[in-house]
């Protein structure tokens, strides 16, 4: 069992949680982080990921269940290397792992896989979804059963590459005092497996409306899109990236605009943040990683969890670890 702020596990590296609630059980689909002597670097290239194993907690205060490999990149025909940060969802009797992995181009393209167990084993399809690009998916399904994925990753992930719907290689970054880079949307078809529509950007701005900027760093999005709601609004938390931070931003339609709100998550042990949120038994909970167990060394990382709590306005509490 887990303490507060302590690895759920410690005989992998694990980090990038998406917990979810599946058959009564949280279940945890993290990335498998790889020890490795190989070079660091802004593109990413430490994160040599080439599996997923899935993880469960019967509850908050129980063991947490490593339940083996449950992708590997060897089974995977479209990718090349880099299995990122994935999230998984459910429809109709099956099972949805959706994993950012590089194609044999060496772009970041995200594909999806299948099962009829919440644990694996998963079975990945013979290509990456059509029409998607860069890393982190996340998969919100809504009240009305509407599936949404929200994805996006500067740097490493390449999102800064696509402004014109086409990879561009020597994309120039934006400047400061333009509209920051915003992570995109786009509903799933039934099947899961395939856009209903192209994605779209999505907007973040400031109680005053206006756009926040990319030069503004301590706002702006990085990486790490995660959608809930909460008493009927909609509620997208990402990663800073460059300042390390996990905020959020409210709105009342699922692809926003969404308006900035603050910060959830302070500055964790290692480079990267990345989290997750969901509702358990009528308790919130943070899941997260930090780089502490491995003594600061950003890739190799380690899933933890906190309980997570909102003001009576629908604020999110900043999180004391
Ligand atoms: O784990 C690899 C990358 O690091 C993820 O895709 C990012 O969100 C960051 O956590």
């Amino acid at each position: 069992m887990a303490t507060k702020n302590e690895p759920l596990v410690t005989h992998l590296y694990t980090a990038d949680p998406s917990a979810h609630v599946f058959e009564g059980k949280l279940y945890i689909y993290p990335s498998h982080d790889i020890d490795h002597d190989g070079p660091t670097n802004d593109n990413g290239d430490q994160y040599t990921m080439e599996d997923y194993h899935v993880f469960s907690l019967e509850n908050p205060t129980s063991p947490c269940v490593d339940h083996g490999e449950a992708l590997h990149l060897r089974d995977v025909p479209w990718a090349s290397k880099q299995m990122w940060a994935p999230d998984a969802a459910y429809r109709k009797g099956t099972y949805y792992l959706f994993f950012p992995a590089r194609d044999k181009e060496g772009i970041f393209r995200i594909g999806v896989a299948t099962s009829t167990s919440p644990s694996g084993p998963f079975q990945a399809q013979e290509s990456y979804i059509e029409g998607s690009f860069s890393i982190d998916p996340a998969v919100f399904v809504d009240e009305d059963e509407r599936a949404y994925m929200y994805f996006g990753g500067l740097w490493g992930g390449q999102l800064e590459k696509w402004q014109d719907g086409v990879f561009q290689q020597d994309a120039v970054e934006k400047g400061p005092e333009e509209p920051a880079y915003g992570p995109w949307a786009g509903e799933l078809s039934v099947d899961m497996l395939t856009f209903k529509s192209a994605p779209q950007e999505i907007t973040i701005i400031d109680e005053e409306g206006k756009s926040i900027l990319a030069g503004d760093e301590d706002r702006r999005y990085f990486e790490g899109p995660w959608m809930h709601k909460y008493k009927g609004k909609y509620y997208l938390s990402y990663s800073t990236g460059t300042t390390h931070k996990i905020v959020y931003a409210v709105s009342d339609k699922p692809c926003g605009p969404f308006v900035f709100q603050g910060t959830i998550l302070n500055p964790v042990v290692g480079w990267t943040t990345h989290h997750s949120i969901v509702e358990f038994n009528e308790k919130w909970y943070l899941f997260y990683h930090d780089a502490s167990l491995s003594g600061g060394v950003d890739h190799k990382r380690s899933m933890k969890f906190t309980e997570l709590h909102y003001e009576e306005d629908g604020r999110i509490r900043p999180v004391v670890l």
